[in-house]
């Protein structure tokens, strides 16, 4: 079957209803995974929420580091919260941090190496390709170079984040002074070409327009067939509260758009192995939905989580590995433990 375009996804999404795109978007779930659901046994590491960018959707970070609540974690507290997810089976450490003024890039060689070297048994997915950018800005490196002496640390996956919308008219208006949509993509095309292989979100539900998720899709389509390295797309669900955007977009999006967009990218991405449903941001009851939508992934036990909950949301983060198997069997699927990787255990 030829690849769906643009304007079919926008079709399907405007105009299709949504129980049959849900099912045409399973039925493509089922084809690549059968009932399988994969989920990870992980937590975040937000290391620090001071940053240069003042991104308007964001509510974690803190301009000043002097403010009562900002934070900047020393090694000892980082490894300390990798220690606790670690005893709780963590195969997979996602660290991401705002760009902080003052640490030079040799801390965060030396955070990776100090990881790996006491953690030898877990994945570490870390540094957003902003991130990966401002590393570069500060020591006068390219990204590549950049993520060769991470990977030689012990980078093993890029996270996803910082795509928000990648349609530059949309990013300026939310996102003014963040690297462009052109040089998000190039990281990742390069990390790819390095070996490393990374993960693409969607920050939605704000000012975009249904086109330009389409248009952010294709781009990464695009990059996907050049240089292949994603392994799963993550619709990121805007929140709120807390941010400068409040004003303009004061409430979340509804479920049913959740579930059109995570089905429209099941049919348009037919290049990504996985679609993500980050139930941190969907709530689990939206999240259990989109499992029928297209979506094979339910990201993780998520011991901890910042970003989203300083933006207003309320599900608890924290779930057991029990729990997680448990929900995934009660919709009739087929819990798969996974690393970073996409390593099996189960
Ligand atoms: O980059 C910031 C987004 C991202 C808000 O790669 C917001 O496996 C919603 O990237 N409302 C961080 N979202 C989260 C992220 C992620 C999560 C889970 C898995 C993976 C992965 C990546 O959160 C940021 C930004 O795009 N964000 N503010 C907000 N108000
Ligand atoms: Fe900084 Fe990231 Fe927040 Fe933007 S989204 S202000 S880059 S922490």
């Amino acid at each position: 079957m030829s690849r769906i375009s643009e304007q079919e996804a926008l079709d399907l999404f405007l105009n299709a209803p949504l129980d049959e795109l849900c099912a045409r978007a399973n039925a493509e779930k089922e084809a690549r995974h059968g009932k399988s659901v994969y989920w990870v046994n992980n937590r975040q590491i937000n290391y620090t929420n001071v940053c240069v960018l003042h991104c308007k959707f964001c509510a974690f970070s803190r301009i000043k580091k002097d403010s009562p609540t900002a934070y900047d974690w020393n090694y000892e507290t980082i490894r300390d919260k990798a220690a606790e997810a670690i005893s709780k089976g963590a195969r997979e450490l996602h660290i991401v941090g705002g760009l902080h003024p003052d640490h030079p890039f040799d801390y965060y060689i030396e955070m990776l190496r100090k990881l790996r070297k006491e953690f030898p048994s877990a994945n570490l997915k870390a540094f957003t390709a902003v991130e990966i950018c401002h590393f570069a800005k500060i020591s006068g490196q390219t990204p590549e170079q950049i993520m060769a002496t991470l990977k030689d640390a012990g980078l093993d996956a890029l996270p996803g984040g910082g795509a928000e919308i990648l349609v530059q008219s949309v990013r300026d208006k939310i996102c003014p002074g963040k690297e462009t949509g052109e040089e998000w993509l190039d990281v990742h095309r390069a990390a790819h070409k390095l070996g490393i292989p990374t993960n693409a979100t969607m920050l939605f539900g704000h000012i975009e327009k249904i086109e330009d998720r389409i248009a952010h899709m294709k781009m990464l389509r695009d990059l996907q067939d050049e240089a292949p390295g994603f392994f799963a797309f993550i619709p990121l669900v805007y929140h709120p509260e807390h941010n400068a955007l409040h004003q303009i977009v004061p409430n979340i999006t509804s479920e049913e758009d959740i579930l059109r967009t995570v089905a429209v990218s099941r049919l348009f991405l037919d290049n990504f192995p996985h679609i993500k449903a980050y139930w941190i941001q969907m709530g689990i009851e939206t999240a259990m939905k989109a499992l029928h939508a297209g979506a094979s992934d339910l990201d993780g036990t998520i011991i901890e989580e910042k970003i989203t909950h300083a933006a207003g949301a309320t599900v608890p983060v924290g779930m057991s590995p029990e729990r997680m198997q448990d929900l995934i069997k009660k919709e009739g699927l087929v819990p798969v433990e996974r690393d970073a990787l996409y390593e099996r255990f189960s």
